[in-house]
């Protein structure tokens, strides 16, 4: 039986992902690192320091700076990014989700947020949808970015409830490896070919019917 909805957060329930792409690009340019359209999609949905190691390996500079001053370029990216989000309203919620975020309160699910994102609670108080959630798991507290589960299984433990009782919602497809990982059921939103392993592939958030994934959800296997 449905009982949650987990929640990635970035490219799901707001496009933050420009803001991010924008800021690492910035960052590559003073690094001297010119990044293609399809390294810069490669970011989504990883990490702040797994996204600063990528971009360095795409610049062959992998070797190049100790770990304090990555962690300076990390800190630098961030307050590009963190500036950006302050101008974001409810106007940036993403077409479609508040009706879904009504219907699932409806029925009373339990919602939590599962996104790498440090600036997830930050954002969520910008959309002013902060209170409509359970729970955020924390990305500080975890070992493992996604593909790994770690962040899906902790978001289900945080709801209090087992992964066949959970649908999970993705746009990246390392997120959508997490969740299957996690034993959950996918939705994934964005290009079918790439998210090809969720359960239920819709192309944009406007697309989200709750009910007909919950039929879907009700015939899984
Ligand atoms: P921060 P999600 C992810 O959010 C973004 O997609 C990714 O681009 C970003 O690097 C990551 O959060 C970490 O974000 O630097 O704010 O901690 O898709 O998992 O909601
Ligand atoms: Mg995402």
């Amino acid at each position: 039986m449905l009982k949650g909805l987990l929640f990635d957060l970035d490219g799901v329930l707001t496009n933050s992902a420009k803001f991010h792409l924008a800021a690492w690009n910035n960052l590559a340019n003073e690094l001297g690192i010119t990044l293609t359209d399809d390294q810069l999609d490669s970011l989504r949905g990883i990490s702040r320091i797994d996204s600063l190691n990528l971009i360095l390996k795409y610049g062959g500079q992998e070797d190049k700076y100790s770990e304090a001053e990555k962690e300076q370029f990390a800190a630098e990216k961030n307050a590009k990014f963190v500036k950006q989000v302050e101008t974001m309203t409810a106007k940036d919620i993403l077409p479609g989700i508040s009706k879904f975020l009504v219907d699932a309160k409806k029925q009373n699910l339990k919602m939590i947020i599962a996104s790498a994102s440090k600036n997830a609670p930050r954002i969520l108080t910008r959309l002013g949808i902060m209170d409509e959630f359970d729970g955020i798991v924390d990305p500080a507290t975890l070992h493992n970015g996604k593909p790994d589960p770690e962040i899906y299984i902790k978001a289900q433990q945080i709801a209090g409830l087992q992964s066949n009782e959970v649908i999970s919602f993705e746009d990246a497809e390392a997120g959508v490896a997490a969740i299957k990982a996690a034993g959950q059921f996918a939705v994934g939103i964005g290009n079918k070919e790439l998210l090809k392993e969720a359960d239920y592939i819709i192309s944009k958030t406007s697309d989200l019917k709750l009910s007909e994934i919950e039929t879907v959800f009700q015939k899984r296997k």
